[in-house]
């Protein structure tokens, strides 16, 4: 039974640019688990209605209706114990949700350098919606949140310290290979990459380096999405 994924889209369907999403991609190829994946727009609230709540990803696996991308790692790896482990165990899941906050505050960050790259590329019927619930949650205008973006961007990469120590002495936080933890963190990156111009990592970065690798990853499944580099 092939699952499907509602996977945030810009005007271009093959453009996907959520950092909630990406892991749950990248978590379906660990497990190597065949997805058919829908573009979905913001306002194709719709057609997520049976999951009960508003936001993607969205996975779909039979009659279930799964929604929250931590909870849907979680399924998979209960639901798939046969396939290669996300977490490599309970206290790996433990320790998991601590990389999961940890790309939800870089990506609460991060979106402060590339809000308006996602206005731009967002289809016409999308951007109403954008603009008005993204200005009524910074109280300002997209324009006015990234506009000091060039200034403040060394401030953001030097937020990333405990990501760039860690990955100096091991290529992935889950050791040798990479673990959802990654794909968690990764999925920030890689929204950004899709969705913006605005490179928010030196060349020379070890984060650089390790986003490299997971873009390569899978055959390439990250690298080959529509995106800038
Ligand atoms: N905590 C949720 C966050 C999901 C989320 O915020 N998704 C965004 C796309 S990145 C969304 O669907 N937003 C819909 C909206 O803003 O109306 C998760 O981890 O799945």
């Amino acid at each position: 039974m092939t699952m499907k994924l509602f996977e945030l889209a810009g005007a271009e369907p093959e453009r996907r640019f959520s950092p909630y999403c990406w892991p749950i991609r990248m978590a379906l190829a660990h497990k190597g688990l065949d997805v058919e994946i829908i573009p979905w727009r913001f306002i194709d609230k719709a057609a997520i209605a049976p999951s009960g709540q508003t936001k993607v990803p969205v996975l779909v696996h039979g009659d279930k209706w799964l929604f929250e991308s931590w909870d849907i790692a979680n399924y998979l790896e209960q639901n798939f114990p046969d396939r290669p482990t996300l977490f490599g165990g309970a206290q790996g899941i433990a320790l998991s949700k601590f990389y999961c906050n940890l790309a939800s505050v870089i990506a609460s960050q991060a979106i402060r350098l590339v809000l308006v790259d996602i206005y731009d590329h967002l289809t016409e019927t999308d951007k109403p919606y954008f603009r008005e619930s993204r200005e009524q949650r910074f109280g300002m205008t997209l324009e006015q949140v990234v506009a000091e973006r060039d200034s403040n961007l060394q401030t953001f990469r030097d937020g990333l310290l405990s990501l760039r120590m860690t990955l100096k002495t091991q290529p992935f936080f889950g050791g040798d290979q990479p673990l959802y933890a990654d794909y968690a963190v990764f999925g920030v990156f890689q929204w950004a990459r899709c969705i913006s111009p605005f490179q928010l990592l030196a060349e020379d970065d070890p984060v650089a380096h390790w986003r490299t690798r997971l873009l390569k990853a899978f055959n390439g499944l990250a690298e080959s999405a529509p995106g800038y580099d």
